[in-house]
């Protein structure tokens, strides 16, 4: 009788992870390879595809890469047609790419606003709608969204990516309520604040090596007092790309370190 480890296993199972050239994507590519999977990944630059394929080889994962701009259509169809020629059926989408922009909403273009609903929002609906309904023909599949602290919460400078966050929570929702009916599980992933080179600047240090306010900030909104790290998600990323979360869909599981569930102290209590 197969144990409940047999569960996570992703063996034989074709897994997508978009942006993965570095930061999040990186880290849930390597756990989804660890626990089996075939693993393909995408990044909008050639040098930094090509950078994280030696980064993977290096740590022992033979991960397929190429060059899709997760907002073009085509180049989406593109990849995905080779990617089924090469491997096969894609059985797992995690929806990583995203990007941020921190701007006053009022001094914000709208070619700026509409760069990050494209990659953070549009994204993942071309990349969803590109796999589904190869899922459909193999009898199932998963898809993983990037949901965010900020698909549930404001805060100044990030009303594009607030807004692409939180239709996200809500396309992951109505992929569940459409598809779930074949065996299609769609769930959102919801960091908290990871250290990856996308809040790098959050944590930068003053020129006299002061502490950068937000970076206190968050270690006192965090029980921890500790940001993320990538390795924290990997689990996670595994659980929900596997059977043993077939009957979980529609869910946004949030993994921040307690942030949503506390109010926060004096951050004057946090030491550098
Ligand atoms: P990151 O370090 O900025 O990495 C973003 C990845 O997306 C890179 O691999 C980047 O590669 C790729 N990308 C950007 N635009 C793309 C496009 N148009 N087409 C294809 N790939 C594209 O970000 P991260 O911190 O790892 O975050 C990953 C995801 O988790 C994002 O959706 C982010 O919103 C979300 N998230 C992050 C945090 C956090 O605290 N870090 C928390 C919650 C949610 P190229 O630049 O080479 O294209
Ligand atoms: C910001 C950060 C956050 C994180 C993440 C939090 O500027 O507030 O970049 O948005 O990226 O989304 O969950």
């Amino acid at each position: 009788m197969a144990g409940i480890l047999d569960s996570f296993s992703l063996n034989g199972k074709v897994a997508w992870v978009t942006g993965a050239s570095y930061g999040l994507g990186m880290a849930y590519a390597m756990a989804l390879a660890e626990a089996g999977a075939t693993v393909v990944f995408n990044s909008s630059n050639a040098e930094r595809v090509q950078k994280a394929i030696s980064e993977y080889k290096a740590a022992g994962f033979d991960i397929y890469g190429a060059v899709c701009d997760v907002t073009k259509e085509d180049e989406v169809a593109s990849f995905v047609a080779d990617v089924e020629k090469r491997f096969g059926t894609i059985n797992i989408l995690i929806n990583n790419a995203g990007i941020i922009k921190r701007i006053p909403m009022t001094e914000m273009t709208l070619a700026e606003w509409e760069d990050v609903i494209n990659v953070d929002l549009t994204g993942p609906f071309i990349c969803s709608k590109a796999v589904i309904p190869a899922m459909i023909k193999a009898g199932g599949g998963k898809i993983i969204n990037a949901c965010s602290m900020m698909s549930e919460f404001g805060r100044e400078t990030v009303s594009a990516y607030a807004s692409a966050k939180g239709g996200l929570k809500m396309l992951t929702r109505n992929i569940c309520s459409e598809y779930g009916r074949y065996n299609i599980q769609c769930n959102g992933i919801g960091p908290g604040y990871i250290d990856t080179p996308q809040t790098a600047p959050l944590r930068q240090r003053g020129a006299d090596g002061s502490m950068n306010p937000f970076d206190r900030f968050i270690r006192s909104k965090t029980p921890a007092r500790r940001w993320g790290h990538t390795d924290d998600l990997k689990g996670l990323a595994v659980f929900l790309a596997s059977n043993s979360s077939d009957f979980v869909n529609g869910q946004i599981i949030y993994i921040d370190g307690g942030i949503s569930a506390y109010i926060g102290q004096d951050p004057s209590n946090i030491e550098d």
